[in-house]
């Protein structure tokens, strides 16, 4: 066996021997995730088998109705944590309202949410796509089920978070709050294996802006010089249009990462309870800054379980420059 071969198990473990406080109930649920991951990978990569596997939403040559991949990475999660123990209620980004628990099994103090499969549009073109998922304690106490007051926490009570990247390889990426880490899944072995201990977002990094520039029209003017600052400082632009690769890019190499506020969507795109709060965690355990061009988004107390808010994320100076540019548009409104 290879001399430095620690699996996502042996990793959890030795955290949790370092931060006694850690209960293994943790290392439990990540457990189950990586095990849902490895099945989402699979699923993932025979995508492309479409003539032989069947098209979703059709019926395949052996009669079975073939899903869509985001319905299948949402059953593989919930069927996957549902039955643990530790949660007692789950939000999904495919789901309108909140995931029971079923009665058979029984509860516990943890509450999850996640996008089962984010930027599944691009898997036809076979572009990096991922999972995202937050843990938060619950809050409400006194009665079996969790409720949508333990799912509308703001980020900043994660008790962790992480993604999933299906790209050239699979990697799980989470932070426990004690830095971020990444784990390459070894198919040959069907393990997670440390590859990355304690990601840390390089300073000053690439000098990347990440932007549909599409929408560029429909932008604030604080918005536009922003994007007209980072071009002037010799800026290069990259946009896959999957957020986990995106964000994965700018958590290696530096740069920002932003889905801003449009004329016709005045919250951007992006999910605040299972994307952008689980990827503001990380990015700020990387020593990172996320906010929404204001202030940092893990203060926001959620509304609603599927509410949007516009964000950018990465090196921290590139992030506070959108601070500053977005500061005019204030002053213009109130002009
Ligand atoms: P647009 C994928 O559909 C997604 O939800 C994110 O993964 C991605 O960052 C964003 O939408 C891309 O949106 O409007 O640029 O196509």
């Amino acid at each position: 066996m290879d001399k430095y071969v620690v699996t996502i198990e042996r990793f959890i473990l030795e955290q949790e021997r370092r931060y006694p406080e850690a209960t293994g109930i943790f290392s439990n649920l990540l457990y189950d995730l990586s095990l849902a991951a490895k099945m989402i990978h699979r699923a993932v990569n025979m995508a492309g088998l479409v003539e032989i596997l069947g098209e979703a939403g059709k019926r395949n040559v052996h009669g079975e109705d073939v899903m869509k991949l985001d319905e299948y990475a949402n059953e593989v999660i919930f069927n996957a944590m549902d039955h643990t123990g530790h949660l007692c209620v789950m939000g999904s980004e495919e789901v309108e309202e909140p995931i029971l628990i079923p009665e058979k099994f029984p509860t516990g103090p943890y509450v999850l949410l996640y996008d089962p499969l984010d930027g599944s549009s691009n898997i036809a073109a076979n572009i990096s796509i991922g999972t995202i998922f937050s843990l938060h304690r619950r809050v409400t106490v006194g009665q079996r089920d969790g409720t949508m007051e333990d799912l509308l926490q703001p980020g900043v009570n994660q008790v962790a978070a992480g993604y999933v990247i299906y790209g050239s390889s699979t990697m799980l990426v989470f932070s426990a709050g004690n830095g971020v880490h990444g784990f390459t899944l070894d198919p040959s072995i069907g393990e997670f294996l440390l590859s990355h201990p304690d990601i840390k977002i390089p300073v000053p990094g690439k000098k990347i802006y990440s932007v549909n520039e599409g929408y560029a029209a429909k932008w604030s003017p604080g918005q536009r010089a922003l994007v007209k600052r980072y071009q002037e400082n010799g800026f290069s632009s990259r946009y896959v249009g999957s957020l986990v690769a995106d964000f994965h890019r700018t958590l290696l190499y530096g740069g920002v990462f932003m889905y801003p506020a449009t004329a016709d969507a005045p919250n951007g795109k992006l999910r605040l309870l299972y994307e952008v709060s689980p990827m503001a965690f990380l990015c700020e355990q990387a020593g990172g800054a996320a906010s929404d061009g204001t202030q940092s988004t893990l203060g926001f107390q959620p509304t609603d379980l599927h509410e949007r808010v516009p964000v950018y994320m990465g090196t921290p100076e590139y992030v506070q420059w959108a601070k500053e540019c977005l500061a005019e548009d204030a002053v213009s409104r109130e002009a």
